[in-house]
This record gives structure tokens, sequence and C-alpha cells, in this order.
């Protein structure tokens, strides 16, 4: 059985006391035993959030790493600072990241290996621009994708892999795939993960939808075969919507 997770993608929103105040909210619901709950604040925030949530079963994700160790890196962060601070999951290969931060897939790859090497899983992002949609090669983007950033890990590795397509023009601009545009696409990472590695490897594998999931869409994109859950931008900043998207599961 595929884990089903609904992820908050805080992107560059919420300081300390908004943080705060979104946790004191939080942890008044009640979760759903079968949907594995995350967010990502932002770096500052996540020993405050690690240290509130200890009690709670939410799970602590970065927005963002550098690939390497240590080192004259002025600015960054590493796999392993961020494990040291209770961080299990990191993003890697974010729509936003690709574009304003000229991360390609080869400094990806790269990532990849530190987050894997540090023991963090990695929620690792895929997605095609509109042109690529109109033009109709977006299978081959995303199998470029793909291939280039993360099909060089090992098959062990796979335990530690979650994917999130997000079609680029489906990003916080409130256009969402349909359904079956986002089931077209899953069945299509799952066929060229099994194409890679094996049937069994693709089958385990969760592979999340993002991009303008919202409270009224997310129970029709789950409701999808291969679709295991969202990550969700703009609709997980608020507790309220946030929640009913954790609960939008059949
Ligand atoms: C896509 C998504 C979260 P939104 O970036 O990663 O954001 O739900 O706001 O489109």
């Amino acid at each position: 059985m595929r884990k089903k997770i609904v992820a908050g993608n805080w992107k560059m929103n919420y300081d300390l006391a908004e943080t705060e105040m979104f946790l004191v909210e939080l942890k008044k619901q009640v979760f759903p035993e079968n949907v594995t709950i995350m967010i990502a604040p932002a770096f500052t925030n996540l020993n405050h959030c690690f240290k509130s949530l200890r009690e709670h079963p939410v799970e602590l994700v970065a927005q963002n790493m550098h690939q390497s160790e240590d080192g004259a890196f002025t600015g960054e962060i590493s796999a392993k600072m961020l494990k040291s601070v209770g961080t299990k999951y990191v993003i890697l290969g974010h729509s936003e990241r690709r574009a304003f931060f000229a991360e390609d897939n080869a400094i990806l790859a790269e990532k990849v290996n530190s987050a894997i090497e540090n023991e963090l899983t990695v929620l690792f992002c895929v997605g095609e621009e509109l042109k690529d949609r109109k033009d109709g090669n977006y299978f081959e983007v995303i199998k470029e994708q793909l291939e280039e950033g993360i099909f060089h890990v090992s098959e062990t590795a796979w335990e530690r892999i979650i994917i999130a397509y997000e079609p680029v023009w489906a990003i916080g601009t409130g256009e969402t795939a349909t359904p079956q545009q986002a089931q077209e696409m899953h069945e299509f990472i799952r066929k060229t993960i099994a194409e890679n590695y094996s049937k069994t490897i693709a089958e385990s594998v969760s592979i999340l939808y993002g991009g303008s999931v919202k409270p009224d869409n997310a129970a029709e994109i789950f409701g999808q075969k291969d679709v295991d859950g969202g990550l969700i931008g703009g609709a997980s900043l608020n507790v309220e919507s946030f929640m009913k998207i954790v609960n939008a599961f059949e």
C-alpha cells in the first residue's frame, strides 16, 4: 500500500510569529490515520516547528538545500543541518527553484545524492511549462527531468523518494490540471520508473500532484488511481483549508 501524503509548501511565507499562530490552530486538529501530513516552513522556523510538533503526527519538510556537506557557500544550508533540527524531508527541483535560481537537472542530481546520504527523504518535483504542454512534448520533458535528476540513484534509495508532478502552468495560477491530465501524467511517471527500475518499485512510490490544489478540487484529483496526494502551496497556508485537503481522500 502506497503512502497517502498531503504536504504544505509554505514557500517564502510566515515569519516566526505567524508560524506559531498556524501551529496553535494545527495542533487542535484531529488527524486522519491514513494520511501522512507534512509542512514545509521557512528554514528559520524548522527547529521551532520540530519542537512544537513533537507530540503530533506532522512531518517536517525543508524547501531546498545545498548539495555540499559543508564549506564556503555563504547563505546555504546543508542536508546535515536540516537533519540536525528534526527535518526528515526535503523538496528538491521545485519549478520556482529551477526557474528563479537556475537549478538544473545536474545540480538537482547532486542534491538528491546528498539528501539520500544524509537519510532525508526527497520530494522530487517535475513539471512541464505551458509551452511544452501546448507543443505536445510534455511527456518527453518529464522523462528527461526524471532521467537526469533522479534515475541515477540505487534501487534501495527509492525508499526515500517521493515524486511530485507540478505542471508549471498550474502553479499559483488558479488553473489546475484536470484530474484526467494529472492521472495520465502520474501513470506515465510510474510506467517510466518501472521501465528504469522495476514494477515493484514503481508501485511503491508515492506520486503527488501539485498546482492550485484547493479544498474544492482535491477530492477529485486525489481520487485518481495513480495520484497519492498533493503538494499544496497557497491553500496550505490556512489551517482550515489545509485540513479540508488532508481530509479529501475517500
Ligand atoms: C505548486 C504548489 C505547491 P500552489 O508550487 O508546491 O503551489 O498550490 O500555490 O499552486
